[in-house]
């Protein structure tokens, strides 16, 4: 059994039933000229996590434990993008305009692929969702119940958006979840610090928080 110091209390998890999942660390959000940035956003805010998720990412897979990946986006035909997130907001440019990254938040395209330095290594799941929240219109249930996880592991951007999200499907289907403070981002510093307090809140009324450093892989008797 791992035990880690955190937000409300100790979270535990054995290494044979857990998974890291890394959500959407994508060039659309975090790229310099990106998707993100055309939107006004400051992408230093969600880049200040690579360099933490990349060294405790070498940690867990050094274990041999699996990580998860999800990208957010859709299909050419944007056939399954709702009118509805297709048209919100007056922003400049809209999922699947032209960028220099190719169509925005489009499978395939350079900008919806996942960036250099968090590149999945062979054998790892990438999860291709068009919401969210990773378990929605995904393969994630299956995956994991066919590997037995019960606990995760949770880092990627946005903390309020699709982290949340993920987090709260999660957690009504079962699963328990630590967030990965120093791992996880939000364009909007606010909502990153509100983000994790409402997490842990209430007795951590949909999961945990702690920093990665907080993590030793190390059985504990
Ligand atoms: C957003 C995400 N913020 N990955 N997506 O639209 O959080």
């Amino acid at each position: 059994m791992i035990t880690v110091d955190a937000l409300p209390s100790t979270f535990s998890f054995r290494k044979e039933e857990a998974a890291l999942i890394v959500i959407d660390m994508q060039r659309d959000f975090l790229e310099p000229g990106g998707f993100g940035e055309s939107l006004g956003n400051d992408v230093a805010q969600l880049r200040r996590t690579i360099a933490p998720l990349a060294a405790f990412m070498a940690t867990w897979r050094a274990a041999g434990l699996p990580v998860i990946h999800t990208r957010e986006g859709h299909l050419p035909d944007l056939s399954d993008c709702p009118p509805a997130k297709l048209l919100r907001g007056a922003p400049s440019m809209r999922i699947g305009d032209p960028t220099r990254n190719g169509r925005i938040l489009i499978r395939g395209e350079y900008g919806h692929d996942i960036i250099d330095e968090l590149q999945p290594i062979e054998g790892e799941a990438v999860v291709d969702k068009p919401g969210k929240g990773a378990f929605y219109a995904t393969e994630l249930a299956e995956l994991l119940e066919k590997d037995g996880i019960k606990s995760l592991l949770v880092a990627g951007v946005t903390t309020e958006v699709c982290v949340h999200t993920t987090v709260r499907e999660a957690n009504d289907r079962g699963y328990e979840c630590l967030v990965l403070a120093d791992c996880v981002g939000s364009y909007f510093p606010e909502f990153q610090r509100v983000g994790l307090e409402m997490i842990a809140a209430q007795g951590g009324i949909f999961g945990w928080v702690a920093d990665s450093t907080a993590i030793s892989l190390k059985e504990q008797p």
